[in-house]
């Protein structure tokens, strides 16, 4: 095992593989930004260096000075985290040539994946079904065209250099196909420099299903099950479950064939997923790999036993997996909430200002992986995520019971949060059947946060809550205190009045 490693990353991911080196007995070198100067995993970690100024290309970018502050403090390897530059090429090999070790997959397999096309024809070789469409960019509208004929309409035009979206063009009719291409090819060059645009068949409805694949350098490729992702916003995932109400275990087996058939003919090593549509008729179509460890991956380690994180560093330094597939399945279930500085109410506009008070959810099966603090300040340089909060429990309804009553257990002031929205969907019925696609979110976004509170419970509690805070700035007791339950068994609150839990329930809120 590294005797240090150095995390190229910051928030609740930086936290999470610091923890998983501290069980490894591995020290930890952070790297912050001037705005992250006080955050927690410059703190948590053994040393903390400054690479930079608030904007990440001034500092979680800077790749060349991340290798440096790894070879100045004598790190043998590098955890790049998810996004800023744990997918780019260049900086895998970048590590790999300045005698470190990039705990990842290698440069080669990140090439292999990261143009669709070419990771169309590797799934195409490796008998991974794909949608229907070209696995060459389009030279012009007019083999679109033909292309659209083959195929029917409605097709969908993507970017060959993107992923999570971008450049993409859902076409529905002839007269629309030249316009989506030139817009199309626009948005590709502007966001990945590279127009070249291919088609794909639109799949209509499907759920976005996603399996955690694990690899390690001798030749051992496992599948850890899927996750059920759907719950998304504009390509943004908000909720995440494992396993999928949609995947029988035959479905899971040959899905899970076929990511290890995929991942291992991109030669594949380290922890990494393969992204699929899972259609109404239950038929499944690889779209493209994420070759980092993902936002979700707790679901993933709390439905398994198996920590990712430290997976990661394991095969990384060497190490052999010593599972074998037939014994990874799936015991009962889990969610994760991301909780985002968003405002659901306002089109989810990022909120900032400084948490002025976190109360962080506990007891059974739940798991914070958070990255801030009471008195964080949240601004605008970084992604808006917060914290993950995520539930195991026996059974799928069991698990929403407690993902909600965790959420009732968050606090978040200061700033507008994600929290009441998550609320929503753990209430919403159809959610709750599991009838969730990757528009649901969309299309039932305007019910789930046009809820007002019952107005009668709400008068109650804001007069509660103004008699309290009047009757305690005079310094008079609310309410005399129950020493001892109520004999009757019914539950006396802080009022110790039995039947007064409004009073019990304003209070608290009062007192927040
Ligand atoms: C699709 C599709 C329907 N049909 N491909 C979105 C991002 C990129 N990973 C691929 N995406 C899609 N590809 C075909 N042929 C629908 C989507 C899609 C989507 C996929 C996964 C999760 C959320 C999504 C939201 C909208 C569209």
């Amino acid at each position: 095992m590294f005797w240090k490693v150095l995390i190229a990353n910051r928030g609740e991911i930086a936290l999470r593989v610091i923890r998983a080196c501290r069980e490894l007995g591995v020290k930890t070198v952070a790297v912050y930004s001037e705005a992250d100067a006080t955050a927690p995993h410059v703190r948590e970690a053994d040393e903390a260096v400054l690479i930079g100024t608030a904007p990440s290309s001034e500092s979680y970018l800077k790749g060349d000075r991340i290798i440096e502050a790894a070879k100045q403090t004598g790190a043998e390897a590098i955890h790049p985290g998810y996004g800023f530059l744990s997918e780019r090429e260049w900086f895998a090999r970048a590590v790999r040539d300045a005698g470190l070790v990039f705990i990842g997959p290698p440069a080669e397999a990140i090439a292999a994946t990261g143009s669709k096309t070419a990771a169309r024809q590797l799934a195409i070789a490796a008998k991974v079904p794909v949608v229907p469409g070209t696995t060459e960019a389009l030279r012009d509208a007019a083999e679109a065209s033909a292309v659209a004929q083959q195929f029917g309409f409605p097709v969908l035009l993507k970017a060959a250099a993107g992923g999570g979206g971008k450049g993409m063009r859902v076409v529905r009719e002839e007269s629309q196909l030249a316009p989506s291409l030139d817009a199309a090819r626009r948005e590709a060059k502007s966001s990945f420099g590279d127009d070249a645009v291919y088609v794909e068949k639109y799949v209509e409805g499907p759920r976005h299903v996603e399996i955690q694949v694990l690899g390690d350098t001798h030749g051992n490729m496992l599948s850890l099950g899927e996750r059920e992702c759907s719950v998304q916003r504009r390509h943004q995932k908000m909720i995440e479950e494992a396993p999928s109400v949609a995947v029988s275990w035959a479905l899971r087996r040959e899905m899970g064939e076929a990511a290890v058939r995929f991942a291992k003919a991109a030669g594949y090593v380290n922890a990494g997923t393969c992204e699929f549509l899972l259609d109404k008729d239950g038929k499944f179509y690889f779209l493209e790999m994420n070759t980092r460890v993902q936002v979700e991956h707790p679901v993933t380690e709390l439905v398994t036993g198996i920590d990712i994180v430290q997976w990661q560093l394991r095969v990384a330094s060497g190490e052999r997996l010593p599972f074998v597939q037939s014994e990874i399945a799936p015991r009962g279930w889990a969610i994760e909430c991301r909780i985002t500085s968003e405002d659901p109410a306002n089109g989810f506009l990022p909120s900032t200002g400084r948490i002025s008070y976190l109360r962080i959810p506990a007891g059974p099966g739940v798991r914070w992986d958070g990255g801030i603090e009471t008195g964080s300040v949240v601004g605008l340089f970084y992604d808006p995520m917060l914290a993950k909060l995520i539930v195991w429990a026996e059974t799928r309804e069991a698990a929403i019971a407690r993902m909600h009553r965790a959420l009732l257990e968050l606090t978040i002031d200061g700033v507008e949060s994600s929290r009441d929205f998550h609320l929503r969907v753990m209430e919403d019925g159809e959610f709750q059947r599991g009838e969730i696609e990757i528009q649901w979110l969309e299309r039932r976004l305007p019910s789930l946060v046009g809820v007002a509170p019952p107005p009668e419970g709400a008068r109650v509690a804001a007069i509660a809550a103004a008699l309290i805070a009047d009757a305690e700035r005079h310094g008079r007791a609310t309410a005399p205190a129950a020493a001892t339950p109520a004999p009757n068994g019914d539950r006396a609150g802080a009022s110790g009045l039995p039947g007064n839990r409004w009073l019990d329930v304003a209070r608290r809120e009062a007192l927040q």
